[in-house]
């Protein structure tokens, strides 16, 4: 135990000093003829068994078994919900979804993460007579209750991802402000509503619209009314997509409190928090959107990497849009144990890109030394996340990272660590890993 947390904690602040603990030597570019020291006698114990492939692990790098962070340990206790999920904050509530807990083709929303950054409004118990408001540059502004949505509105269904943009948060070096969420800041159910698209055709774009206003109904933990929570806005090509919804349905069910009943939008691809729960307004306007979350570092990177740690120049920062792309494995879970002479292990996960498609998905149980091909499920619809498959051949009993890294259409891979640091802790993508012991 108390070797876990020294080691941990070292690779945390120190992460050569913690190779050198590890491998009794100093630094360097490769262990290479440092193994069989005391220090990997350390590592054995901490880890667990030997470490098969040590010598194509990569100098500094945190062992995947030592990597999960310790507060990481409070679950959420909410009627409806999985008790697996882990609690994140209390007020506002935010709770994430472990990886294994994504292994439904269609997240079941008991396990749905959730990103609240206010207090939810009291449930309606008249969810028909919600109002709707689409205005500014439109032709008619329109007040719509749900109930006329749901009369006038073609519904359609569809299997969305919705991510949070700190999604990976907790992978940045050094640590950042908000929610140190691991993979888990991310879900894909099937959503039922009318296109947002045709609702804004009803109300007439005017050609001066370039960018949207979304409001909701929650309130500021302060309990002051005039506070915003957040209120973000697209580009008018990415609010007149097709795939986008003010959808009213969640797995065929009405939304539940936690996820914007009666009515809320969804802008899959892009950051989450552009999805604004309990839905009261769209405002178009004739200019970038200047709400509670838009401008300064909120929900934007660098354009020019900078210094991690160092303060941010506002001056090179953009609206963080299509969010990475990422693949998780869902099973096993991170850290199980398997019975000795176990020689082959199937693995399933997740991939997903943004805006993009994935193309592919490799596995490697080397520290990345060689790698092999997933079999890749085509999605459901756009913006639906990819399912995949693999089985891996195992040499021996001991201690093995696998580590899951997706290829977009474009060809872009997944980074090996979380990339473009910023303070807010935007856009991290870095292959997911478990550990896995065997015997
Ligand atoms: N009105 C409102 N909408 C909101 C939020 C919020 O705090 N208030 N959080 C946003 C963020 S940051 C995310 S990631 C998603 C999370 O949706 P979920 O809680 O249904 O998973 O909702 C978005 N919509
Ligand atoms: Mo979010």
């Amino acid at each position: 135990m108390r070797i876990e947390r020294t080691l941990r904690e070292l690779y945390e602040s120190d992460p050569e000093r913690a190779d050198a603990v590890a491998f009794g030597r100093r630094t360097g570019p490769s262990r290479r003829g440092f193994l069989g020291g005391i220090g990997l006698t350390a590592m054995r114990a901490a880890v667990g068994g030997p470490i098969v492939f040590a010598a194509s692990m990569p100098a500094g790098l945190i062992p995947a078994a030592l990597a999960q962070e310790g507060k990481r340990t409070r679950r959420l206790q909410l009627p409806g919900k999985d008790p697996s999920l882990i609690l994140l904050s209390e007020r506002p509530l935010v709770a994430e979804t472990p990886e294994a807990l994504l292994d439904d083709d269609t997240t079941p929303t008991s396990r749905f993460f959730i990103r609240n950054n206010g207090d939810p409004p009291e449930p309606t118990d008249q969810p028909d007579a919600w109002k709707i408001t689409i205005d500014g540059e439109v032709n008619r502004p329109l007040e719509l209750t749900l109930g006329e949505l749901k009369a006038k509105a073609r519904a359609v269904t569809r299997r969305l991802l919705l991510e949070c943009a700190g999604n990976g948060r907790s992978f940045f070096v050094p640590r950042t402000e908000g929610e140190q969420w691991a993979n888990g800041g991310a879900g894909c159910a099937e959503w039922t509503g009318a296109r947002v698209a045709d609702v804004i055709r009803a109300a007439g774009l005017k050609p001066s619209a370039s960018f949207s206003a979304h409001y909701g109904a929650d309130v500021d933990p302060s309990g002051d009314p005039t506070k915003i929570v957040l209120s973000r806005g697209v580009p008018i090509r990415k609010l007149m997509d097709e795939n986008n919804l003010i959808a009213w349905q969640m797995n065929g069910q009405p939304l539940e409190p936690m996820h914007g009943f009666p009515v809320r939008l969804i802008v899959p691809g892009w950051p989450g928090s552009l999805s604004a729960k309990w839905l009261t307004r769209i405002w178009l306007r004739d200019k970038p959107h200047d709400g509670v979350g838009m401008g300064g570092t909120s929900y934007r990177v660098p354009v020019k990497p900078m210094l991690p740690g160092s303060a941010a120049n506002e001056q090179n920062f953009v609206d963080l849009e299509s969010m990475p792309l990422r693949a998780i494995i869902t099973h096993p879970a991170d850290g199980t144990r398997l019975s000795a002479s176990t020689r082959e292990i199937k693995l399933r996960g997740a991939a997903w890109a943004g805006d993009y498609a994935v193309r592919s998905v490799d596995l490697s149980m080397d520290f990345g030394a060689s790698w092999q091909h997933a079999t890749l499920s085509p999605p459901k619809n756009r913006y639906d996340w990819q399912r995949w498959m693999a089985a891996l051949k195992l040499p021996s009993d001991g201690y093995f990272e696998i580590w899951s890294r997706a290829t977009d259409q474009r060809g872009i891979m997944q980074p090996h660590v979380a990339g473009n640091w910023n303070p807010q802790g935007y856009g991290a993508n870095p292959m997911h890993r478990i550990a896995i012991l065997v015997g």
